[in-house]
């Protein structure tokens, strides 16, 4: 969710006034930043989520989002000798103003391990303009039996506290490391806790209504789940209308009217299979009605004379894949951008859409423009509003009004907030980071959790070519220009950590050298999260955008950045094919294989002959194993997790990694031949290069979360 003292001032219309008064007390409206924390989050998918909230209550759609509310979210990120370190996140520590504990409204979850109380808290969501509240429920995990009077009175402590200390731990850390049998468990507990409270929520408001005629259910409520996480919800709602009589086949039915599936990646790795065992170890009753959703499968199929596949099952020995079973009981499955649907039809689920064609849909994301353009970059507001009026804080289309306007003024104008705005980056980040940025310098931004698909690792290995082509003198008219990294890394995923300590050592080696001082620096700022993204996107004139084709499902930060008016630089990946449809080719550097390119190169790809070939590719790689930078220590030499890895895991792959599987070296050539001419642009051509810039401005008005929004309610929802 990020801050929200800011953003429900600005959409109460009371932002300024607030400022004011403050400033008329001395007092700094930062100050309030001291007192509330980001609420808790890892990426963009939830961050989606919060975008749609928020035009979900601005558009009139009566949406409830349900979640769980973590006693601490993803780590709070630190760079200790340029190694990331990571603290629990406490983000209420200062209390949490916003929420309303709705103790009344507490539901039993029943578990083999154990029942707990689920009690909501309930988040007020400010439509903007102050016309209506949603509500984000957060459940919160509490012990039926706060202590045992007993054992206390026996001085038996730790075991009088035992059952509250199980019960609140469910809900203790967001994404708790589940590498081994006890975080998985704990995982299933999260993923039971959340679908069966809220599906006890739906029934009792719609028993209030409708007493126990289900038959109107599909009609009044539409769940969507919101990637694999809470699927469990399909058989929980069926146990649940099984306990009030309802018949398997007759709940199954209205299941599948009720639940649409949105998928949010490709990556293998992150679509859920859960052994059954383990499930059965906490919700046996669920794994019971998954057999029966698998055998229904199953006599389908037979009826259709169709194969049972790996790619076309449920269970499958002794796993269930969540994934397709969401495909298969609910009535649409959808993916998030126009190229990452098609993907899903021809390729993830090829196998079901060839059976169920009009289940699936496109639902390409969105943004609020309410966050990510009228609160962070007011200044850019009033230099649209002077030549175009208001109006596109609810109608992000209108900014379609400035292409006619753009003109030697306007983009002199834009220049100059573009300005200010990297004088506030600038500041910040030299409070905080202790590294001074000139805004002067074209500022180069990479924000986005670390993954090697995200391929922050192909930035860093620019960024050497730049500094050798420099001091070497290969780049004599490259512009200044700064390069701005934001990433947190999951804590176990130690290749991606050992990213970031390359960027950072990079970043040092950089920034101390006299040679390049003025004209080149970098800088990966800890802990970023949305009140970071506020302030680095408006700053941006590059927006790196740069998985290789078919991997990225959308991207959302891509549309943060053009509705402030960076340029993308990127692949034909995710919903770049749309920004540039939009914007205009002329107005982008795209540069990389595409999908069918990547497809048909897969099977005699040769990095190592890229490597050979290409002095730049292998003096920027070679500083991974040559003594330019000090290895990680506490490894194994070679060892996932150094840098040497990185190395060898690029040239000879490692574990189920093909070499190079991210394809860094085949599209490195044409990267930095886009990167070095976008940053000249930027740098010598600024009033042409504001062009490009204030083209994505006004055609942004396709990525705000209004249209995604209306589009789900439409097409999906029924609403
Ligand atoms: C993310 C995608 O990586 C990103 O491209 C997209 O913009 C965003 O979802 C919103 O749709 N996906 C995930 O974070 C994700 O799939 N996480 C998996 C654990 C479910």
């Amino acid at each position: 969710m990020g801050r929200l003292i800011y953003n429900n001032l600005y959409c109460m219309g009371l932002l300024e006034d607030a400022k004011r008064l403050l400033a008329e007390k001395g007092a700094d409206p930062a100050i309030l930043e001291d007192i509330e924390d980001d609420a808790f989050g890892n990426g963009g998918l939830g961050r989606l989520a919060a975008c749609f909230l928020d035009s979900a209550v601005t558009c009139n759609v009566p949406l409830t989002g349900y979640g769980l509310r973590f006693k601490y979210g993803l780590f709070k990120q630190t760079f200790v000798g340029g190694r990331q370190t990571e603290e629990p996140d406490d983000w209420s520590r200062w209390g949490d103003p916003w929420s309303i504990r709705r103790a009344e409204e507490a539901v039993v979850v029943r578990m083999k391990t154990g029942d707990v109380l689920a009690v909501p808290y309930d988040m007020p969501v400010v439509g903007y303009g102050m016309k209506n509240i949603g509500t984000l429920r957060l459940w919160q995990t509490e012990s039926l039996h706060e202590v045992d009077f007993p054992l206390f009175n026996d001085q038996k402590y730790a075991q009088a506290a035992a059952d509250k200390n199980r019960a609140e731990d469910i809900v203790k850390f967001l994404y708790p490391n589940d590498t081994m049998r006890a975080g998985k468990q704990l995982r299933v507990k999260q993923q039971y806790v959340l679908v069966s409270a809220s599906m006890q929520d739906l029934l009792r408001k719609y028993e209030q209504r409708h007493g126990s005629d289900y038959s109107l259910f599909p009609e009044e409520v539409a769940a969507q789940l919101n990637d694999t996480h809470p699927v469990m919800a399909i058989p929980e709602l069926i146990r649940l209308l099984g306990l009030r009589g309802v018949d398997f086949e007759t709940a199954f039915g209205i299941a599948q009217r009720t639940f649409a599936y949105t998928n949010h990646t490709v990556m293998q790795e992150a679509l859920e299979k859960w052994d059954l065992g383990l499930l059965n170890s906490v919700c046996p009753d669920i794994v019971v009605i998954m057999k029966q959703i698998d055998r229904r499968f199953r006599d389908e199929m037979k009826a259709l004379g169709k194969e049972v596949l790996p790619d076309r099952c449920i269970i499958e020995g002794r796993r269930v894949h969540m994934a397709q079973l969401a495909v298969y009981a609910t009535h649409a499955t959808n993916g998030v951008a126009e190229l990452h649907s098609q993907i899903l039809k021809d390729d993830v689920f090829a196998k079901w859409y060839e059976i169920y064609p009009d289940r699936f849909q496109n639902k390409t994301n969105g943004i609020t423009q309410r966050r990510w353009l009228g609160l962070c970059n007011p200044e850019l507001c009033r230099l649209i509003e002077s030549r175009i009026g208001g109006g596109f804080e609810t109608d992000l289309e209108r900014l379609k009004r400035l292409i006619p306007e753009i003109d030697d003024s306007l983009c002199r104008d834009f220049i100059a907030v573009k300005r200010m705005k990297k004088e506030q980056l600038a500041a910040e980040i030299e409070k905080r980071e202790g590294v001074v940025l000139s805004p002067d310098m074209v500022f180069d931004v990479q924000v986005k959790r670390l993954h090697e698909y995200k391929r922050q690792f192909m930035n860093a290995l620019s960024l050497l070519a730049i500094y050798f082509g420099l001091k070497e003198g290969r780049l004599k008219d490259l512009p200044p220009v700064a390069f701005i990294f934001g990433a947190k890394a999951a804590p176990g995923y130690r290749r991606a950590k050992a990213v970031i300590y390359w960027i950072n050592k990079i970043a040092e080696m950089v920034n101390s050298d006299p040679e390049t001082a003025g004209r080149m620096k970098v800088v990966f700022v800890q802990n970023y999260n949305c009140s970071w993204a506020e302030k680095i996107i408006p700053a941006a004139d590059i927006s790196e955008q740069i998985s290789p084709a078919g991997t990225e499902a959308s991207g959302t930060g891509n549309m943060k950045l053009m509705l402030n008016g960076a340029v993308t630089l990127g692949t034909f990946d995710g919903a770049n094919v749309e920004i540039t449809e939009e914007a205009g080719r002329e107005n982008e550097y795209i540069f990389g294989a595409t999908v069918e390119e990547l497809n048909a190169l897969k099977a005699d790809y040769d990095p190592k002959a890229i490597y050979e070939a290409n002095p730049a590719i292998r003096r920027a790689l070679d500083t991974l194993d040559d003594g330019t930078f000090p290895e990680l220590e506490g490894f194994a030499p070679g060892a996932e997790g150094t840098l040497a890895e990185l190395k060898t895991s690029i040239l000879e792959g490692a574990s189920w990694h093909t070499p190079d599987h991210y394809f860094v070296l085949q599209d490195f050539p044409s990267y930095l031949k886009a990167k070095l001419q976008a940053i000249t642009d930027a740098g010598n051509h600024p009033e042409a290069f504001a062009r490009k810039c204030l083209m994505n401005v006004a055609s942004s008005g396709k990525f705000s979360s209004d249209r995604t929004i209306r589009q789900y309610a439409k097409e999906i929802w029924n609403v």
